[in-house]
């Protein structure tokens, strides 16, 4: 039922999205303003029609609660899908020397000669961020990206807000609190991230002794981003949920500009054909007493048989 939610949601937008240019010149078919809700006690949402990648889901979350917005943090495990924001910053630098790489994320798609030149570059460049510090320092940040904001929001007076410390202990000592809620938008830091947070704020509610989260989503990759994201919020509400003595309820998923990139649309229709199997479950290690103290071995999902994978371009 979960997953049929996520399905209907991209069906709705293939036959209703209206065709709108967007900043990356691929084309999108869009709708704005929409909300699916995922009753987390049917099982945990992550797409059995396609398979995703949750280590790479574990990895981004524990790399937000870190803090951290450097992607060597991500390389160190394997994880790639913050490579062409950071990689961009190097090849607008006057620091680089290989081949053009103007407008790579479209022109490597479409060009198998670019390809192979950018596939060095991008090889060069992981390497780099691995190896060099200097090099990390510089070209490895985000800029002031979701965990900058969500572990150190930096105050007009100096000091900084912890917006996750504070959260799990509003929910454990004001749990009626009508306020538990974690902003990674920050006009402030806007220009200077590489890409504007995407999933922009949070809300979490108890009731019943059951917590719930609602994020607002400004901006949504139905085929790619969107998977993540649903998997990535209802892992972090389970997280929270175990720190706070709390069952676990909805996640609501509310979205500003929801859509579909025009060389997604042949994935999505053959997802749309497969059938659904079971939800996985999540086990959490229940000796972990802090929400900071979460490492990638006490996260696991169990039950998990996807079909397989569908590859599609990401629009950068
Ligand atoms: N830009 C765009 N246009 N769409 C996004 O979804 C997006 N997401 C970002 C950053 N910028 C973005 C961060 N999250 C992938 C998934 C999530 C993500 C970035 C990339 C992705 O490419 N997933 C593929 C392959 C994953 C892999 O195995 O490396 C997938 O099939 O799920
Ligand atoms: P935008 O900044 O022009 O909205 O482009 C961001 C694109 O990335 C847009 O297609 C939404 C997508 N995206 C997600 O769907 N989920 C994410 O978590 C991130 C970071 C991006």
């Amino acid at each position: 039922k979960s997953e049929q939610t996520y399905l209907n949601f991209a069906k709705e937008v293939l036959e209703n999205g209206e065709f709108k240019a967007d900043r990356t010149g691929t084309g999108t078919y869009s709708v704005f303003g929409r909300q699916q809700r995922y009753d987390l006690s049917e099982g945990f949402p992550l797409l059995t029609t396609k398979r995703v990648a949750f280590k790479l889901i574990k990895s981004e979350l524990l790399w937000f609660l870190k803090g951290e917005t450097n992607i060597r943090y991500l390389l160190e495990n394997n994880n790639h899908i913050w490579d062409e924001w950071a990689f961009k910053n190097w090849v607008n630098s006057n620091e680089y020397q290989g081949p053009d790489m103007s407008d790579f994320g479209r022109r490597a798609t479409q060009d198998p000669e670019f390809k192979v030149l950018y596939d060095q570059q991008h090889q060069i460049f992981c390497d780099a961020i691995l190896n060099d510090d200097n090099f990390a320092a510089k070209y490895g940040d985000l800029g002031q990206v979701y965990g900058a904001q969500w572990r150190h929001w930096e105050k007009v007076q100096g000091g900084f807000i912890d917006q996750i410390e504070n959260v799990v202990n509003e929910i454990k000592n004001n749990p009626t609190s009508r306020r538990l809620i974690v902003s990674a938008w920050n006009p402030e830091a806007v220009p200077m991230q590489a890409l504007p947070p995407c999933h922009s704020l949070f809300q979490f509610y108890v009731v019943d002794g059951k917590l719930s989260l609602q994020l607002y989503q400004r901006s949504g990759d139905i085929f790619l981003g969107v998977p993540f994201n649903i998997a990535s919020y209802a892992l972090l509400l389970h997280m929270v949920a175990a720190q706070t003595g709390l069952a676990v309820g909805e996640f609501i998923h509310t979205f500003g500009d929801a859509h579909i990139y025009a060389n997604h649309v042949d994935q999505v229709k053959e997802q749309l054909q497969r059938p659904l199997q079971a939800l996985p479950t999540l086990k959490l290690n229940p000796a972990v007493k802090s929400i900071f103290d979460y490492e990638l071995e006490d996260i696991e999902i169990e039950g998990y048989h996807p079909a397989k994978s569908i590859k599609a371009p990401v629009a950068v």
